[in-house]
């Protein structure tokens, strides 16, 4: 067949892109060359309805054992008892959680979109918003961290049948014991949604959402550095306490209404090369060189809220225990949007995402913040000396945002600090 020459142009172009800029997303990351070898794989061939062993097609035997070996692993990274590993993404896995968990209509708290949550803990957007009632918990003003005692009192008032914790930008460990006993005055579900420090937790970095919530939910892309896609985990099954029944009359426990939700809920055939995919990630997950990757994504992280705050940046919350921080800009430049940052970076091959800080005055479409976050470039081997390079680079541009030479000069200055840092050197 004639290779698309027009495809594969644009793919190299996008290698160049992330090969010469600094990435700071804090959601992306830079996977191995097996993780990819294994999604670009013949595995995307096969249609596997079900679960392994329990298909609704033939030839299913080969990747089943794929599959098992994907769910074995992930129960060994969270230390859980049961493992799902088939949703297409986190959004479909929260979609999962809610669709077994809750009817129509039902309420359940999640973290306000505006002070770092995401859009499926409850954004009217989504599909979370519009077929559940949402009810938003919010970051305290005075420090930035998560208001305990309002998602009490709205747990009491509001008696959801779920609490949601996690966040897609919250620099701050979470106080899963507090929310379990908030979750059990009221009869509450307790999800946590780790997608971003998921990396950070299976290494013990981070509080470990188990055994305090009932069903954890990741994406493993982000810090996991694995193929974008989703993943659910429980530790200990139990029978669900809404009391929904098999068709025999028997009382589902709560990891069958999530398989079940996962597939026929909301998929059809899983994608078995990303399920191999994130099989080989977890596999790196489990190893001592990831240990020590994600312990200087940590360190990394620190350094650059400290590197912000020197250079007179307001950090929410006055730092980060993760991978990642918001910035807002208002403290240093209060005219200056996180749109308009987001689009001069990129101009110098620094990428980042602006992002509404707690309380912004701005809407989501211009922000008062941005989001920044260490996993990707920490891959690529930078270390705390670099960083503070990389904050010097972001700092010379915002303080002279419309030149256009300053921002030609840090370019080069970015170009070259990245010759030293290759994207695939495991
Ligand atoms: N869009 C992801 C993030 O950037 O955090 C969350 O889904």
């Amino acid at each position: 067949m004639k290779r698309d020459k027009t495809i594969f142009d644009l793919i190299e172009k996008e290698h160049l892109r992330q090969l010469h800029g600094i990435e700071l997303i804090a959601s992306e990351n830079f996977v191995s060359d097996q993780v990819l070898e294994a999604m670009g794989s013949c595995l995307t061939n096969k249609y596997a309805e079900g679960l392994p062993g329990k298909r609704y097609y033939g030839g299913c035997q080969v990747v089943d054992e794929v599959e098992t070996l994907a769910i074995e692993r992930a129960k060994e990274m969270f230390g859980a008892t049961w493992a799902n590993v088939q949703p297409h993404s986190g959004a479909q896995a929260n979609a999962a959680v809610m669709m077994a968990v809750m009817d129509a209509g039902d309420t359940f708290l999640g973290l306000d979109l505006s002070h770092g949550g995401h859009l499926t803990h409850g954004s009217f957007v989504n599909y979370s918003g519009i077929l559940y009632k949402p009810v938003a918990y919010k970051l305290k003003e005075e420090d930035g961290t998560i208001d305990y005692d309002m998602m009490e009192a709205l747990a009491k008032k509001e008696r959801p049948k779920m609490i949601v914790a996690g966040a897609s930008a919250y620099s701050r460990d979470w106080d899963y014991a507090r929310m379990r006993a908030i979750a059990d005055e009221v009869g509450a579900i307790l999800m946590a949604d780790v997608a971003h420090p998921a990396g950070l937790i299976v290494t013990k970095l981070l509080n470990n959402p188990f055994p305090h919530c009932h069903i954890v939910t990741t994406t493993t892309h982000k810090t996991l550095r694995g193929p974008r896609g989703g993943l659910i985990v429980v530790a200990g099954d139990f029978e669900n306490p809404w009391g929904r029944k098999t068709p025999k009359g028997q009382v589902k426990t709560m990891t069958q209404l999530l398989d079940s939700a996962v597939f026929p809920g909301i998929q059809g055939g899983p994608l078995e090369h990303v399920i191999a995919s994130k099989a080989v990630a977890f596999g790196e997950a489990l190893t001592d060189s990831y240990k020590e990757y994600i312990k200087q994504v940590q360190v990394n992280a620190a350094k650059m809220a400290e590197c912000f705050i020197e250079s007179g940046y307001h950090v929410v919350s006055g730092g980060t225990d993760n991978h990642s921080m918001l910035i807002d800009l208002r403290s240093k430049f209060p005219d200056i949007t996180g749109k308009q940052v987001e689009n001069t970076l990129v101009l110098a091959d620094i990428t980042v995402n602006k992002n509404m800080v707690p309380f912004d005055s701005r809407s989501p479409f211009q922000t008062s913040g941005i989001r920044v976050g260490t996993p990707a470039i920490t891959t690529r081997g930078v270390k705390e000396g670099q960083i503070v390079k990389i904050v010097e680079f972001i700092d010379e541009i915002l303080s002279d945002i419309d030149n256009d030479s300053t921002i030609a000069s840090v370019k080069k200055k970015v170009n070259d600090l990245m010759k030293d840092y290759p994207i695939f050197a495991y």
